[in-house]
């Protein structure tokens, strides 16, 4: 019923009920996919955001997607700054676990992940894509009750290299 699907392409075009934004602890904004969210998304968006009293790592909040019309909600996760340790990819995996749960409570049945922690923080490409498959599989095996179409987008060739990888 629920399927992955690896896709070239930005999380802020994607049609489907929520996008994940790799967002930092404040949630007020940043560079990468969270810059490109906020500014295909308005001002509305920050304006929300504010009342959210940040996020931890590891963790996930909701919002509306405003100008974004091919989605209906945006899920701010944060990252892992990436160090080498074990904590990092417990860390990156409860950022899809959390998203995926907020994601269900809010009716979705579609979601668009980026490389959450890929960018900036650091976290090597081959490394967070087995991370980021094994959350997401384990959660839908978790839940095979539920329809949850799971796009994980990738922004950059040498990110859908690292997924493709790992079929090899
Ligand atoms: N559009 C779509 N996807 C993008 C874009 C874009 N313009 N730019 C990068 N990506 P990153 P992080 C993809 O750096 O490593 C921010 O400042 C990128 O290819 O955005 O989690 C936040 O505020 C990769 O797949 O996020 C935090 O401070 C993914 O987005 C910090 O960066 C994540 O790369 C978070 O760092």
């Amino acid at each position: 019923m629920s399927k992955i699907s690896l896709i070239r392409g930005s999380v802020v075009n994607m049609d489907v009920d929520a996008i994940v934004n790799a967002a930092n602890e404040s949630l007020l904004g940043g560079s990468g996919v969270d810059g490109a969210i906020h500014q295909a998304a308005g001002p509305e968006l920050l304006n929300e955001c504010r009342t959210l009293n940040g996020c931890r790592t590891g963790e996930a909040k909701i919002t509306k997607a405003y100008n974004i019309k091919n989605a209906k909600h945006i899920i701010h996760t944060v990252g892992p700054v990436y160090h080498g340790d074990k904590k990092d990819a417990d860390l990156l995996a409860s950022c899809y676990e959390k998203s995926l749960d907020l994601a269900l409570e809010n009716g979705c049945k579609s979601i668009a992940f980026p490389g959450i922690s890929t960018g900036v923080y650091g976290y090597p490409l081959n490394e967070a894509a087995r991370v980021s498959l094994m959350a997401v599989n384990t959660w839908l095996e978790l839940h095979d009750d539920v329809e949850m179409n799971v796009f994980l987008c990738c922004f950059k060739d040498a990110e859908m290299d690292a997924y493709k990888e790992i079929f090899d």
